[in-house]
């Protein structure tokens, strides 16, 4: 079963969407949810060598992760698949930095132009689409961090790059759990 909270929190956003398809007040929605309840820590499970996805909801128009990070990990620079990504964080601090996606021109060994770098606290909500740049995401402050991640809509690959050239790779998004329970496959991120 859902955490009560949780689960409030699912309703309202299929009900935000079914309103706005833009979701003009998913932000609010997921920072209102963080600084409120932490009945996430259920469903909360981390991994010593990478970040852990885990699923809350997948639905047609979104699909919502608790993301749990060990003070070291980090994620390959990635898009979005061309999907809307808010990411609230719940515990510990998370910095994104942001690049430039590499133009049609881009010449493969040239790296990735590198944006601005900013720092997350709990409660506090980021907002990225391809249109605004490719970003990495980590724990910050040498401690474990967790996040909650709304995609609309879900995708179940994304695009990674690497920084040195630009090469691109397909990476496969899977889950280390689903609503609680650890999932079977080993289809989980590796960065
Ligand atoms: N997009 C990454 C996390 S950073 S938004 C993922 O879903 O694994
Ligand atoms: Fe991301």
């Amino acid at each position: 079963m859902h955490p009560p909270h949780l689960a409030q929190l699912c309703k309202d956003l299929a009900l935000e969407f079914r309103r706005d398809p833009r979701g003009g007040r998913v932000a609010s929605l997921l920072s209102a949810y963080a600084s409120a309840h932490d009945d996430w820590r259920a469903w909360a499970m981390f991994e010593s060598d990478r970040y852990t996805r885990n699923l809350v909801q997948k639905e047609e128009q979104f699909e919502l992760l608790l993301l749990c990070w060990g003070a070291a990990h980090r994620s390959p620079i990635h898009n979005h698949e061309g999907q809307r990504c808010w990411m609230a964080v719940l515990e510990g601090q998370i910095s994104e930095t942001l690049f430039e996606a590499p133009r049609d021109d881009h010449a493969l060994g040239e790296p990735l132009v590198q944006g601005t770098s900013r720092n997350f606290r709990p409660s506090q909500v980021a907002f990225i689409t391809d249109e605004v740049a490719l970003h990495e995401i980590s724990a910050a402050g040498g401690a474990p961090a967790v996040s909650l991640h709304l995609y609309s809509r879900p995708f179940s690959t994304c695009q990674v790059y690497d920084r040195e050239t630009g090469r691109i790779a397909v990476r496969q998004l899977g889950y280390h759990s689903v609503r609680g329970e650890r999932a079977v496959s080993s289809a989980n991120p590796r960065s």
